[in-house]
């Protein structure tokens, strides 16, 4: 430690007063009980966040699988991360794929500071082994990889396109998302595995939110503890032969469930549902792709 360190000031920017006893929004809850913020559109100052950002001069990962069928999307998922995913920022695109050669024959224009890198993943033959691989995968790449490389981690599905910002508001040491299909929903209705013996086991008086598996992250170092976690609880599980109801995402539910997230991103990150449904959703930042589950899954 450099008790000698000079504080490094922010440059001077103008911007609106913030008021101790005007909440920018009151229709949405912008904090969760653990005092972990729920990013909602109106609810922080991009520029202060920006100037704070750039001073530490911090490296993005986004991590995502195309495996099989899932290449098609890819064009779309990267071109469109181009114009909404950090602009401004060092960014690696991790692409983690059975089809390397035909993920090459793509040719990218990536903006300044920005990267694509290929990795090779096994191919599996039924999709639910696919979406629970992704943690050990993701755990793996970490140690091996992206802790060398980016502070910061986001692991996102690929058959999405970005259509609005997403910048350094949503980063924070770990951080996942409120699904957008329960937002509304009591505790005892959320799709959490309910069978205790599985390792993602929660109870019906327990849960705080309902967190979709398609884009969460953080630090290297907490995208490892989770992702070693669900491995763990996957490959145990398998053991007894029993699959976990939503795959990877109820393990992932469980982790937050008894490993807080230190920021929530609102479902303005996920959005899976038509564009007018609600008018709580200001911003459309991540969409879900309309998909023929039978023709792209198999
Ligand atoms: C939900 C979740 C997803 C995962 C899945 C588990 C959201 C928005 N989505 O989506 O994160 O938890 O449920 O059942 O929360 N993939 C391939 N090739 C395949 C199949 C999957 O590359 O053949 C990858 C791909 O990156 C895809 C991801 O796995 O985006 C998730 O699979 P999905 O999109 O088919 O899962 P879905 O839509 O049921």
């Amino acid at each position: 430690l450099d008790l000698l360190e000079e504080a490094k000031l922010l440059p001077r920017i103008t911007y609106e007063q913030p008021q101790a006893l005007k909440p920018p929004r009151t229709d949405v809850l912008t904090m969760t009980t653990w005092f972990a913020p729920i990013v909602w559109d109106g609810t922080y100052n991009i520029d202060v966040l920006n100037a704070q950002f750039q001073q530490r001069g911090v490296r993005i990962g986004l991590a995502t699988f195309a495996i099989k069928k899932y290449v098609v999307f890819l064009q779309q998922f990267i071109e469109t991360a181009e114009k909404f995913f950090m602009v401004g920022y060092n960014v690696n695109y991790y692409v983690i794929t059975d089809r390397v050669e035909e993920v090459h024959q793509y040719n990218f224009t990536l903006g300044k500071g920005r990267h694509l890198t290929i990795l090779k993943s096994p191919t599996y033959k039924r999709w639910q082994d696919i979406c629970f691989s992704r943690m050990e995968i993701i755990r793996n790449y970490t140690r091996e990889l992206f802790t060398n490389e980016v502070d910061y981690l986001a692991v996102a599905d690929i058959d999405m396109k970005f259509s609005d910002d997403v910048g350094v508001e949503s980063l924070g040491d770990l951080f996942g998302t409120i699904h957008p299909g329960y937002y509304e929903t009591q505790r005892q209705h959320f799709t959490y595995e309910r069978r205790p013996a599985s390792k993602a086991y929660i109870p019906k008086d327990e849960g705080d939110f309902y967190y979709a598996a398609g884009y969460f992250g953080g630090t290297t170092e907490e995208i490892f503890k989770l992702t070693n976690y669900c491995t763990n609880g996957i490959m145990a599980d398998k053991e007894k032969n029993i699959e976990a109801v939503w795959h990877e995402e109820s393990h992932l539910n469980r982790y937050f469930l008894y490993y807080k997230p230190t920021k929530l991103l609102s479902p303005e990150y996920v959005w899976n549902r038509p564009i007018e449904e609600s008018r709580l959703i200001r911003r459309y930042r991540f969409i879900c792709l309309p998909k023929n589950y039978q023709e792209i899954r198999y």
